[in-house]
Order: C-alpha cells, then structure tokens, then sequence
C-alpha cells in the first residue's frame, strides 16, 4: 500500500447526507432478492412527503487484480476463525474497501412502475402480432403508460454521464452514443455492459426498423465494435450486441455485452442480436412491422393484461 506502482485510488464524491435518499430511506422493504447474485431490490420511503425510493444492492465480484489480491491478502483484512482441525481451517475474513463496497443503485423520487418493475413477480409468454402492436401496443404506449427517457436525453445532450461516453457519431441521421449501461461497474471487463443510444427521436424499438434504417444499424455495429476494441481490448467475436423486445424505455438502443458474462435480459424471450435484425430486415423491409414477436412479461403488467390471448 501507498507504493509507487499503486494507482490512487478514485475519490469518492462527497455526497451531502442530509439531502442523500440512501441515508434517509425509512422502512426498507425487499422487493427481489437474487441470492446467487448477492443481489437485493428494495423499496422504502424518503423524506418529510414520503417519496418513494428504491434501492438496488448487489455485491462486487472479487477484486482479483494484483493489486486487489496484494490488499485482500494483507493485515488490513481482518480474520475471525471459525474452524481449525488437522490441515483445514476456515474464516470470516473483513476485508477494506474495495473489496467491501456495495454497487448500489438509487431510483428516486420513484414511480409506481418502478417499484412494480422490481418486485418479483410471476411471469409468462406473450405473443404480439404485427396487428396487435398496431391495435394494442401503440396507443398504449403514450407518456403516462412509458418510462420516462429523460435521462436518454440528458446523455444524448451531453447534460449527464458525458464523462462516461466512449464514442459518439454527432451524425443526425445514422449517429449515436456508445457509453457504459448503469449496470457495469467499469472494472470487470467480463461483465462488460456498453449501449448504444441512436442520436434521431422518432425511433421507439425494433418495430420501427426498415431498410431506411439499414445504414443507422451498420454504423452502431462496426464503429460500437471498433470503439470497444481500442479502449477495452475486447474483440468483436467476443460481444453479444443486440436489442431488447419489449425494451423498458422506447428511445431505440442496443445493449453491447461481453458473451463471457450472462447478462440480464439476453436470453432468447428478449435478446434480438444485431446481426440478425441487419438480415431479416435485408430479406424484407417490413419484417418487424409484420412479425409476431415473443416476449416474457409480468402477470400484473397492464400491456401484459391488454395483450393476454388467453385467460
Ligand atoms: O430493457 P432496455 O433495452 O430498455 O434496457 C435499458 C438499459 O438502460 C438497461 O440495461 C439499464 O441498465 C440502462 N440504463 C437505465 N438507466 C436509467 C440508465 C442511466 O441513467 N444511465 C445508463 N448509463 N444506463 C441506464
């Protein structure tokens, strides 16, 4: 510690506790817990007026660095044994920072849908025809219906997050930011979790795609693909690059993410891979205005409900 090949380590910002929701959240409640991710989905009330937060923790992966190694294994860590026979022996070991640290993620002030997104709940198969989104999901898709994309546009306009950005065609047409998604802790590069946010407004999901878009959706894949490999060192065969269907926000972008690392949301009930999308709208400009498209959603979810064929 404090030799010269150490890197300082980042300053935490200050934050200012009294106007801070985490330390001012009253009666956690657990929405979610994922126990084989250490992950945990709370919500609780802040403040005076009793907004509501929620707050998602989920434990780092070790830090396995040489430098993490060198700090876990020094006498900063504190150990408590628990056993001791012959050869074997186990531990509570506490560690410092930053082996210690919780990502933690704050929604606040939250809304309802937000607090639903995160519950648990149970789920199931919907099949949306290209008529049903016309009839169904589009004027359900209204303001009141949808997530807010306000921080899309925070980015896009370089109010929020413009420190993080990693690439940016400024083009109207076919430009896009590339940044890392609020899920990636930056430093584990097999959890790698970069997205693209196209820069034009008037593209919701995939079921706005045609040929006309063809050259938008070239751009992401070869300068996304570049732009990874010269600042993270990961090649292109070694990401998974696609869109969401049904996405949670409808401003359109698409999720960059090591195949090492199984991310939320890539599995075949809501991953449509980049290069498949190129092709199938290649063979047939309208494919995803016409394709019934299958998406997993929760059973309490009003479009869930509007969409359910069967009782
Ligand atoms: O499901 P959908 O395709 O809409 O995914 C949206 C993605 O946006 C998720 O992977 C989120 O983690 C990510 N995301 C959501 N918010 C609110 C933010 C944000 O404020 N900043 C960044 N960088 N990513 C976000």
């Amino acid at each position: 510690m404090g030799e010269e090949e150490d890197e300082p380590s980042p300053k935490l910002a200050k934050i200012d506790v009294e106007l801070h929701p985490f330390h001012r959240l009253k009666n956690p409640v657990v929405l979610n817990e994922v126990k084989e991710k250490k992950l945990v989905f709370l919500h609780g009330k802040v403040g005076e007026d009793n907004k509501d937060a929620v707050v998602i923790l989920e434990k780092r992966p070790f830090d396995t660095s040489p430098k993490g190694l060198k700090s876990l294994f020094s006498e900063e860590t504190k150990l408590r044994q628990d056993l001791l026979n012959d050869i074997y022996s186990t531990y509570a070991a506490v560690p410092t920072s930053p082996h210690t640290e919780i990502k933690t993620t704050v929604i606040y002030p939250a809304t309802t849908k937000h607090i639903e997104k995160y519950t648990k709940q149970e789920v199931e198969v919907i099949e949306e025809t290209g008529d049903d989104y016309k009839q169904i999901t589009l004027p359900y898709l209204k303001e009141e219906n949808r997530f807010s994309v306000q921080w899309v546009f925070n980015i896009l306009d370089k109010k929020s997050e413009s420190e993080r950005i990693v690439f940016e065609d400024p083009d109207p047409e076919i430009g896009f930011i590339l940044l890392p998604d609020m899920k990636w802790d930056l430093k584990d590069i097999e959890s790698l979790y970069l997205m693209a946010l196209v820069h034009r407004h008037d593209l919701k999901s995939l079921r706005d795609l045609n040929k006309d878009h063809l050259p938008l959706l070239k751009n992401i894949k070869q300068r996304g693909e570049d732009a990874i490999q010269e600042k993270y060192g990961v090649k292109k065969h070694k990401l998974r690059i696609y869109f969401h269907y049904q996405p949670s926000y409808y401003h359109l972008h698409i999720h960059f993410t090591n195949i090492a690392f199984d991310a939320p949301g890539s599995s075949v009930t809501r991953a449509h891979l980049l290069t498949d999308v190129i092709e199938n709208i290649e063979f047939m400009s309208d494919y995803y205005q016409k394709k019934t498209m299958t998406f997993v959603g929760k059973r309490d979810d009003k479009l869930v409900t509007a969409l359910r064929k069967t009782p």
